[in-house]
């Protein structure tokens, strides 16, 4: 059981504990060596678990005594992924802050509503997210900028301020971070965190599924402002003493170039990045496969990882990948396996510290278990739950002790829970149910296919066919006979009803800044 004293403070837990455990002189941070696509390398630069603390601290000084931060104040932080962005959130949790944590990519319009509903007081900024963050103009924010390098720099003052920081004494139940998730549509909802929440997914899923030494070097794609990475890219390392490089990279040829020049041994991505990692593999690209060789764990989430991007993954590489499903309302992931435990296809089972079942919701209202084998909605209940900020949602997805997620599943005989789709994704077609996910499944594990997407549009006869929308492989033709080829495909392994009835050949997919594909968008008939 996790069980964490009455104070506890995660940002002195992840830093301060670690270094008294294992010393001040271990790598903690990397950032740099990624090549622009004009082959310049950005200088690379370490600091360690000392130097982060003395960074930290010096921070935690500045919001105290020249932001006038006091324990409570919601603290923006926006900015692409670098040590000083990290560095900041750390400073946050120590002055007994919360941060509320958002994505670069986030525009005015949407940064005004997220600071109004956070009731956000100041915000720290990468001086290369502040344009946007200036223009959302939000009533009283006061904005510290670090980046800039003129005198009012956060780092600039940072600079002139003691070593250490004493953290404040924060409750375990003290609120330490709100992130925001709209799903893939919607009004953002902000997700309260507790500084014991924060522990207890690194204490969860991190200790016991992934389990990493403190000899890794974890990289990834996801952002900070969306919990996956920042549990993949901070809380994870830190709290084991590993190390991790905090530096924006993105497509198949940087992440392959970043992992050979930092040896990476623990790589955080999304399935379509498996995806593109392994169509660069194919091109015989001799480097690239060696560029591998450090990896020893794999984790995929943010999307259904399909068993056929498992398997030539696997069959690529040897690895075998982490899958797992979280939210931001569960701060991290709740469902996976590892190692011989995997099961592609399947998600996996409640990492240990949650539970889960499959329920329906029964005529008077109660939610009532299925059977298993039969599809229902995923409930998952454990060490972190959802916590909306004021928000009527927070009664549908609580209910009765459980966390609804909003997902399909199915759980097998031998208690793996399988992924179906998206609660509210689901294509009925003739009277019949065809989850979406599945069918993409069966195209991905075509040669032709990089990318599919299976949703449904109205029709007259059947209510709503499926159609596939898909990203072909280089130099495959976008025809009537690729189409055929497809359908041929699809309909050698899946019931004649559940094959697509249309082909969409499109460049891309459209999808959300933390990489989740918008199927309201392609039902909506928008492309990538
Ligand atoms: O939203 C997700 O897909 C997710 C996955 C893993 C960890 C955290 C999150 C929010």
């Amino acid at each position: 059981a996790l069980d964490y004293p009455e104070r506890v403070n995660c940002g002195e837990e992840l830093l301060d504990r670690t270094i008294a455990r294992l010393g001040p002189d271990r790598p903690a941070v990397h950032a740099g060596g990624v090549s622009s696509p004009s082959g310049e390398r950005s200088p690379r630069r370490t600091w360690t678990y000392g130097e982060l603390r003395v960074l930290v601290d010096r921070l935690a000084h500045v919001l105290r005594d020249e932001m006038g931060v006091v324990p409570g104040n919601r603290v923006l932080l926006r900015g692409p992924t670098s040590p000083y962005l990290a560095a900041c959130w750390l400073a946050v949790m120590k002055a007994g802050a919360v941060a509320v944590t958002v994505l670069a990519a986030q525009r005015a319009r949407e940064l005004a509503t997220l600071c109004r509903l956070a009731r956000v007081s100041h915000a720290l900024c990468d001086a290369r997210s502040a344009d946007e963050l200036a223009q959302a103009e939000v009533p009283g924010l006061r904005t510290w900028l670090f980046g800039t390098g003129d005198a009012a720099d956060v780092l600039r003052l940072a600079a002139g301020k003691p070593d250490l920081f004493g953290a404040v004494a924060t409750a375990a139940d003290d609120v330490a971070l709100i992130a925001f998730t709209s799903g893939t549509t919607g009004v953002p909802k902000g997700c309260v965190h507790f500084h014991r929440d924060v522990l207890a997914v690194a204490d969860t899923f991190a200790a016991q599924v992934l389990r990493p030494r403190p000899d890794d070097v974890f990289a990834g794609t996801p952002p900070l402002g969306f919990t996956f990475g920042l549990g993949g890219l901070v809380l994870f390392p830190l709290r084991v003493g590993a190390s991790t490089l905090l530096d924006e990279f993105k497509g198949a040829a940087q992440t392959l170039d970043v992992i050979a020049q930092h040896r990476i041994s623990v790589l955080f991505t999304a399935p379509t990045a498996y995806r593109a990692l392994l169509a660069r593999l194919a091109e015989g690209d001799r480097g690239a496969a060696r560029a591998l060789s450090t990896l020893r764990r794999c984790v995929s989430a943010g999307e259904h990882l399909p068993a056929a991007t498992w398997q030539a993954w696997h069959a690529r590489t040897g690895l075998r990948i982490i899958d797992g499903i979280g939210a931001t309302e569960m701060l991290h992931i709740f469902l996976s396996a590892a190692d011989e435990a995997i099961r592609p296809g399947c998600t996996g089972v409640p990492v240990p510290g949650f539970e889960a079942r499959i329920v329906a919701e029964g005529p008077d209202g109660a939610l009532v278990p299925v059977p298993d084998g039969t599809p229902g909605l995923l409930a998952v209940r454990g060490p972190v739950g959802c916590r909306y900020l004021a928000d009527e949602r927070q009664r549908a997805y609580v209910r009765e002790g459980w966390n609804l997620t909003g997902d399909t599943y199915v759980r097998e005989q031998d208690g793996y829970f399988r992924y179906v789709a998206r609660a509210d994704d689901m294509i009925i077609s003739a009277g019949y149910n065809i989850a979406g996910p599945e069918v993409e499944e069966v195209l991905l594990g075509h040669p032709d296919v990089r990318e599919a997407a299976v949703v449904g549009r109205p029709d007259a006869r059947r209510g709503q066919i499926a159609v596939a929308h898909v990203v072909l492989a280089d130099g495959v033709p976008a025809d009537e006979a690729t189409a055929e080829r497809l359908r041929q495909h699809a309909l050698a392994r899946a019931a004649p009803y559940k094959c697509p009835r249309a082909f969409v050949f499109t460049a891309g997919l459209p999808r959300t800044p933390t990489g989740k594909l918008q199927r309201f968008r392609l039902r909506e008939g928008g492309e990538g």
